[in-house]
């Protein structure tokens, strides 16, 4: 049985941190404020209050999950990392040499991809601009790092992103990459110490339209060209992190050109022992993603 942290709604409706064995409807409560307070951590302390709170009897029932990031912890993402993200890039940009540059050099690409308020959870939709005429999922593994630069966990990222308006010139990613519904993430985060080998995990990826399967695929952690420790330090190298920091990886599948993520679809990514992270798309039009504003109610 792998365990997992989540943060939740309980039936007080209250926000709250806690640890469960996947699957369950219950949780045991972390004694902390928020993640982020747990992420100030040393990996040890925090491994250990995870597993000392699975030893205690008192649960809690699970209403409603939130997405794994709350407070100061920020996500960054690194891209591309794989070869197919490589050809995916050059294919749709018009500097198809930054992308094979960057994909041999030593410093990686990273870039800041959502504050915590902004980024949403398993269950909650995710968005598409109307101003981007090829947009998609992008099925990563996201590295969970305490605030001391260790990795302590794993969790699911969708860097949902505009490939058109990547493509038209590399100077437009933070539009690209950045808007409402354009980060989900969870359901929780795995510990580290629960996964065995961190580079044999499958990930995998399917997208329905009206019911039916229009784009699926699945890669390994295997076949990341770089060493995820590698992108920590990078990342660290010239910033501190209070709150911890969430590090997408990049991603290994990309759709062909002709696939444009669209209203009303249903994707779906699965990472093997870490979970599965399903969102429905809707526009993201200012209007429609007000309700992840701090103290707006959260739409369900
Ligand atoms: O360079 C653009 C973005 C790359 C990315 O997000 C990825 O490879 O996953
Ligand atoms: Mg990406």
């Amino acid at each position: 049985m792998t365990h997992e942290v989540i943060r939740f709604v309980d039936k007080g409706g209250d926000v709250k941190v806690g640890v469960r064995e996947q699957g369950e409807t219950t949780a045991h409560l972390l004694a902390v404020e928020n993640l982020a307070q747990l992420f100030t951590l040393e990996k040890s302390a925090l491994l250990s209050t995870i597993n000392k709170a699975l030893e205690s009897a008192s649960v809690t029932d699970v209403v409603r999950l939130l997405p794994p990031v709350d407070d100061l912890t920020e996500v960054w993402a690194a891209g591309v990392t794989y070869k197919r993200s490589r050809a995916a890039r050059e294919e749709e940009s018009d500097q198809p040499d930054v992308y094979s540059r960057v994909y041999e050099a030593a410093r990686p690409e990273l870039f800041f991809k959502s504050v915590a308020w902004r980024v949403v959870g398993t269950g909650e939709p995710i968005g598409v601009r109307s101003d981007s005429a090829i947009n998609a999922p992008e099925p990563e593994i996201a590295l969970v790092c305490n605030a001391h630069g260790e990795i302590v966990g794993v969790t699911i990222c969708n860097d949902v992103s505009s490939r058109s308006i990547e493509g038209e010139n590399p100077l437009y990613l933070p539009q690209a990459k950045i808007y409402s519904g354009s980060c989900a993430l969870g359901p929780g985060f795995v510990p580290i110490d629960q996964i065995s080998d961190i580079y044999d995990l499958e990930i995998s990826v399917a997208v329905k339209r009206d019911g039916e399967i229009i784009w699926e695929g699945a890669t390994s952690t295997r076949e990341m060209h770089r060493r995820f420790e590698e992108l920590v330090d990078y990342l660290f190298l010239h910033m501190s992190f209070p709150g911890g920091v969430i590090l997408s990886t990049g991603t290994g599948l990309v759709p062909s050109m002709e696939f444009n993520l669209t209203t009303d679809d249903e994707v779906t990514v699965g990472i093997t022992n870490i979970g599965t992270l399903v969102n429905k798309v809707r526009s993201a039009n200012r209007k429609d993603f007000v309700w992840l504003r701090p103290n707006a109610d959260r739409l369900m």
